[in-house]
């Protein structure tokens, strides 16, 4: 017996596809272009040593050093504890560490260690 296979491969063209719909140009494209990065990220800290110091005025004097972040070379400069008690047992002459409050309230310290 002679078997006879007919493959019938029957290929239909989908010609069916509506006509894409053109939609109109926008014209209100939104400006979405937000900047997420800071200039500053974390904490802005600096070392240097006690000029000056009175707790009672909540004040510091520091002969610090360059602190990039804030683009501030080496100086010398008061700064003002936010809060006074922090400048307790700072004294002149002590080499400290110390933390700016901000990027744009840099003359407010949140910190000052003894090293
Ligand atoms: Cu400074």
């Amino acid at each position: 017996m002679l078997r006879l296979l007919i493959a019938t491969i029957t290929v239909f063209a989908a010609a069916c596809s509506p006509p894409t719909q053109q939609e109109p140009a926008k014209t209100d494209e939104s400006m979405n272009m937000e900047t997420p990065a800071p200039a500053v990220a974390g904490p802005i800290t600096g070392t240097g040593t006690v000029t000056q110091v009175d707790a009672a005025a909540g004040t510091v004097t520091l002969n610090h050093g360059a602190i990039p972040a804030v683009s501030w070379p080496a100086m010398t400069m008061q700064f003002t504890a936010e809060n006074p008690a922090i400048l307790q047992g700072v004294a002149v002459g002590d080499n400290v560490s110390f933390e700016l409050k901000s990027a744009t309230e840099t003359s407010i310290v949140t910190s000052v260690q003894k090293q």
